[in-house]
């Protein structure tokens, strides 16, 4: 008798603990995520055309349009040597030189620093990163919001030299926009 008293009374303690288990408030999450990916374009090729040995001129722009339509977006941008010549820090015999601004007009030759230099098949450089801000004019590739357009200006270095009797070497600039 006494042992069925005792299973009555657990029965009604796990009853009144499911009570006090009860919840209140309740919540639920609203999960949402802006539609699209990362994108960027460019509005063509830069033609330079035949140039002297050791030439060093500044031609563009290139636009570059942040196309995504949904996300703000800081760029990177890197370069890879052509069949002959390399992409180097100073002029040489097959070795030219490349500097890149953001700018809204034509920069001078003298406006392009040394952080604006691109090194041949060196990894993307993040624009306005560097302490002297890579790549930045009056425009610096950062925090570029949707169907934003910034215009790139390259200066290019010839070699002193060249060993391909003349044949047009094709360097191709990488913009990869990444997170903010
Ligand atoms: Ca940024």
């Amino acid at each position: 008798m006494k042992a069925t008293t005792k299973a009555v009374a657990v029965a009604c303690a796990f009853g009144i603990a499911g009570i006090a288990n009860a919840i209140n408030p309740a919540t639920f999450n609203v999960t949402v995520n802006m539609s699209g990916g990362l994108s960027v374009a460019v509005s063509g090729n830069l033609p330079i055309g035949a140039k002297a040995p050791s030439n060093v001129g500044v031609y563009g722009p290139v636009t570059v349009t942040n196309d995504s339509a949904s996300f703000v977006e800081d760029y990177t941008i890197a370069v890879s040597n052509s069949a002959d010549w390399t992409i180097g820090a100073a002029q040489a015999p097959d070795v030219a030189t490349m500097r890149v601004m953001f700018n809204s007009a034509l920069p001078l030759e003298t406006d392009f620093i040394a952080a604006d230099q691109l090194i041949g098949l060196a990894g993307g450089v993040l624009c306005g990163a560097l302490a002297a801000e890579a790549f930045v004019g009056n425009q610096d590739g950062q925090d570029v919001a949707p169907s934003a357009v910034n215009d790139l200006y390259v200066r290019f270095g010839m070699p002193t030299s060249d060993s391909s009797t003349g044949a047009v070497q094709t360097f191709t600039v990488t913009i990869n926009a990444v997170a903010p």
